[in-house]
């Protein structure tokens, strides 16, 4: 793993940091493996002396739902792992349906992950309660796509503390679940357990299928799973995660499950037609990833191009003669926010001009309601308590930002002091009473997160009557950005 970073400031000059946030890089961090965090340099683009030449991308390879077979796996990993390996050549974990596996402990939930993968990845054991941190697997299952299968603790898990918290970690799943395998076995069926776990499925939305597992074990006759299907008002499989009897069956009942999921949403795709130049304004400078794009600028070009657009990249100093060399005006321009001013500057009345974190606040969550948080702020009493929330867990991807300069950014805006808490990963408020001791949530962009998980916690947050923002709508506001300026 790339460890190192370059220091945020380094190489800016002094002059520019003006206490007010330079910049912000989308919002958006980059990819788990990177290490980097995101082009947060105070100001502008750096000099060209800098020293780090315009480097070319590495190039993003076939997204692996190309002529790969169903339930190829795509190596070895478990959570930590998983998250650090996951840069360029694979679909981002956040863009991936979530199969998650629950049931109580001993169901057979890790053994039937690593049944479903095809190898072993979750530890089993006969010791209940093995399963501490959900294991994670990312495979292909078309017709589904790029999923993400991932096992979790039991939820009738009941020692003390511990595994208190670990029965709250696995309802977190929950939220970020597409489809749920409800895993239990013949004899247990669906009792109290599997039945509340069934009713949050449903009030949640998620779609689910019943695994009755220890098939080899536990007879499952066809009355009796048809029983169990019909109590559940859900497909049910018998299956083996020890024979693997009924594995394959239930590989393909997972693929064809209809995700209800807003996957018709678009980075900026909808708004393009076959033929339009997009242009893309990416400024390369100290804090950006070596030698590549970041993760949101990588999957705008890719939305551009499944389009049938154009997609043309400058840095800044370029933009105004790569305009020039158009023989048409370009359809839209985007920028990265912290060139936002400059641009505008550049850039025609007539051509319409976004930002990586507009665009990104429409696709992962909910665009109307962060602006709207973003407005908030000004509201803001003294000793207002604001949580900053963080969708990334082992390694922070936006470096100090939600830590150190939100709190002294929002501050040096508003003239008043605030009480600041955080949450990172999966972590979140469980309740709306939780939720309603802060007076704003400020959200990193979710590139981490399932946006499904992104647009509860937006949900959340309006159920709740708390305002939410996320970094990139927050910091344009702070710096008298329009933030409003959409396609
Ligand atoms: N006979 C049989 N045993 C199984 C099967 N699946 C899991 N087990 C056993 O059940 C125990 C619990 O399995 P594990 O996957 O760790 O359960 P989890 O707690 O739900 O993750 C282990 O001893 C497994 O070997 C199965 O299909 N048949
Ligand atoms: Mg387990």
């Amino acid at each position: 793993m790339n460890e190192t970073s370059p220091a945020l400031s380094e190489g800016i000059p002094p002059a520019l940091s003006k206490g007010i946030p330079p910049t912000l890089s989308e919002g958006n961090p980059p990819a788990p493996s990177e290490g980097i965090p995101p082009a947060l340099s105070e100001g502008n683009p750096p000099a060209p002396s800098e020293g780090i030449p315009p480097t070319l991308s590495e190039g993003n390879p076939p997204a692996p739902s190309e002529g790969i077979p169903p339930a190829l796996s795509e190596g070895n990993q478990t959570g930590k792992e998983n998250r650090e390996a996951d840069a360029l050549n694979r679909t981002p974990a956040g863009e991936r349906a979530h199969v998650v596996l629950f049931g109580r402990r001993n169901a057979g939930k890790s053994s039937l992950l690593n049944a479903l993968a095809g190898q072993p990845v979750a530890i089993v054991s006969d010791v209940p309660g093995t399963t501490t941190d959900p294991v994670r697997k990312a495979m292909e299952l078309l017709p589904l796509g790029p999923a993400l299968l991932v096992d979790t603790a039991g939820l009738d898990d009941d020692q003390a503390d511990v595994g208190g918290l670990r029965v709250r970690r696995t309802r977190e799943e929950l939220r970020a679940a597409d489809i749920a395998v409800v895993v239990t076995d013949g004899a247990t069926g669906i009792g109290p357990v599997e039945r509340a776990l069934l009713r949050d499925l449903r009030g949640a939305g998620v779609a689910f299928l019943v695994a009755l597992n220890k098939a080899d074990a536990i007879p499952a006759p066809p009355e009796r799973v048809a029983a169990v299907a019909a109590e559940a008002a859900a497909p049910t499989l018998a299956v083996s995660a020890t024979t693997g009897e009924g594995v394959a069956e239930l590989r393909r009942a997972i693929a064809e499950t209809k995700v209800d999921e807003p996957a018709s949403q678009r980075i900026v795709g909808d708004r393009l037609a076959p033929g339009d130049v997009v242009v893309l304004v990416v400024p390369v400078d100290s804090a950006a990833p070596k030698g590549r794009l970041i993760l949101p600028q990588q999957q705008t070009l890719r939305d551009i191009l499944d389009a049938h657009a154009t997609a043309v990249v400058a840095q800044v100093p370029q933009l105004a003669g790569t305009l020039a060399s158009l023989r048409t005006p370009p359809r839209l321009v985007i920028t990265d926010s912290q060139a936002f001013a400059e641009v505008r500057a550049i850039v025609p009345r007539e051509v319409p001009l976004t930002s990586f974190s507009i665009l990104f606040a429409r696709y992962k969550g909910d665009y109307a309601a962060l602006s709207a948080g973003a407005a908030a702020v000004d509201a803001l009493p003294e000793g207002a308590r604001i949580l900053v929330s963080e969708g990334c867990t082992h390694r922070r991807q936006c470096g100090d930002i939600g830590t150190q300069k939100i709190p002294r950014w929002l501050e040096a805006y508003a003239k008043r002091s605030f009480v600041f808490e955080t949450t990172s990963g999966r972590g979140w408020p469980a309740t709306p009473e939780e939720l309603r001791r802060y007076a704003l949530v400020v959200h990193c962009g979710g590139c981490m997160l399932p946006r499904r998980e992104m647009r509860r916690r937006i949900a959340d947050c309006a159920a709740a009557g708390v305002p939410i923002v996320n970094y990139g709508v927050l910091i344009a506001k702070l710096r008298g950005v329009p933030v409003t300026e959409e396609l």
